[in-house]
């Protein structure tokens, strides 16, 4: 099984490379470099649609279909769900004798998985914000410019 995360100056693409390190899965990084006003290189694109680090290749043994995941948190619960069994990483999922059953999760589950979205979901545009308020502003209005134009057209 080889990983290969895409790596972008400055990037959130950092956090999946930490994660592949303490779960000790092997990688081979693929770097990428931001253009002159901070956005990531078309070539990204050509891995996934999106554009955007982090992005992971996961190749199977036995020559099958490389499977490409975007979104930092979805590579981060993928790799901790397969990868990070018995490491403490991730809360115990089910309460005793509630496998798969609704509100069978623990609350400790909840709040990791709740955490995990939340990150992106709600606390990512007050860091936009705050870049915004103490000066980041090229980089952060190339970023709204394009990201809002360059959206996957399926
Ligand atoms: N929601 C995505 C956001 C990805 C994202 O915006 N990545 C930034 C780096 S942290 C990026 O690729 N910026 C370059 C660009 O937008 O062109 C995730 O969590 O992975």
């Amino acid at each position: 099984m080889l990983t290969s995360p895409s790596r972008l100056d400055g990037s959130r693409a950092q956090n999946i490379l930490w994660l592949l390190e303490q779960l000790e899965v092997p990688y081979e990084i693929e770097i990428y470099h931001r253009d002159s006003v901070g956005l990531a290189p078309p070539e990204l694109a050509k891995i996934h649609p999106l554009g955007k680090a982090p992005v992971l290749t996961i190749t199977p043994p036995g020559g099958s279909e490389p499977v490409v995941l975007a979104e930092g948190p979805n590579i981060a619960d993928y790799l901790t769900e397969h990868w990070g069994k018995d490491r403490n990483l991730a809360p115990q999922r089910w309460k005793e004798g509630q496998e798969g059953k609704i509100l069978g999760e623990t609350e400790a589950w909840m709040r990791y998985r709740y955490l995990l979205y939340f990150v992106e979901g709600t606390f990512f545009p007050y860091l936009l914000l705050y870049l915004i308020f103490n000066g980041e502003f090229s980089f952060v209005l190339s970023f709204l410019v394009t990201g809002l134009t360059n959206l996957p057209q399926s």
